[in-house]
């Protein structure tokens, strides 16, 4: 399981898969070594960086399913951004010759959370993106993880426009029992979300019982 998640692992930065053929299909330039597919879910609110998070991350090139938005961002999303996930985010990471991640990422706008279901379910864990000026939009996004008893991880990526809070603050505005993790991270860079993900595997290994390791 993410045992094998190691630092080395994740750190690789083997991103250019341009010599692989047909590396953006999920099967594809695995070893046939690999025996251990995990999923992992990203998730949060419209326009939170989950499709970068999941672009920044991935080793293959990314299956993303953005269009248009359909009239200008609502209050508080960045002006810049013209496009919206309207199906899912797709990417890949191999840890090791044995073990591969599965990241999916979900579309923030409502109307298309009826997708969340297939996406999430199955998922070892997830992690939560939230903007520290909009976390009251996380809130549903959170209860429906713990609807679905799927443990995660909170990460608000910081837009360098936004106001920096402790953690702890940020843990107590969103009512996170203590044990879950809050991570400040940086969307864009791939060597932060990828301490997010070696954050959310630490905190995984914690839940499982001692017997059981
Ligand atoms: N400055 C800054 N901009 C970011 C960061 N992460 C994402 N962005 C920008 O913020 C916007 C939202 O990013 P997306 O990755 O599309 O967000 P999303 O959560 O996938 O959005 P939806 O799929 O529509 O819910 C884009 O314009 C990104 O370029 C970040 O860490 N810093
Ligand atoms: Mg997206």
């Amino acid at each position: 399981m993410v045992s094998g998640a190691s630092d080395r692992a994740l750190a690789a930065d083997a991103r250019d898969t341009s010599d692989v053929p047909g590396a953006d299909v999920p099967g594809a330039g695995l070893p046939a070594t690999t025996s251990v597919a995990l999923k992992i879910a990203v998730v949060g609110p419209l326009g939170v960086g989950k499709t970068t998070f999941v672009t920044s991350v991935s080793d293959i090139a990314p299956l993303t399913t953005e269009e248009p938005m359909s009239g200008p961002p609502p209050a508080g999303v960045p002006a810049t951004k013209t496009t919206t996930t309207v199906a899912m985010d797709f990417g890949r990471i191999s840890i090791d010759e044995r073990v591969v991640l599965y990241l999916f990422g979900t579309p923030g706008q409502e109307r298309f959370w009826f997708l969340w279901d297939g996406l999430v379910e199955g998922a070892l864990g997830a992690i939560v993106l939230v903007d520290v000026r909009r976390l009251e939009e996380s809130f549903d996004v959170l209860e429906r993880l713990e609807d679905r008893s799927v443990p995660f991880v909170v990460a608000a990526n910081c837009f360098p426009d936004a106001p920096v809070y402790p953690v702890e603050e940020l843990r107590a505005a969103m009512d996170l029992p203590t044990p879950v993790p809050v991570i400040l991270c940086d969307a864009r860079e791939r060597s932060s979300c990828r301490d997010v993900l070696l954050d959310l595997s630490t905190y995984l290994l914690e839940l499982v019982p001692n017997t059981m390791r």
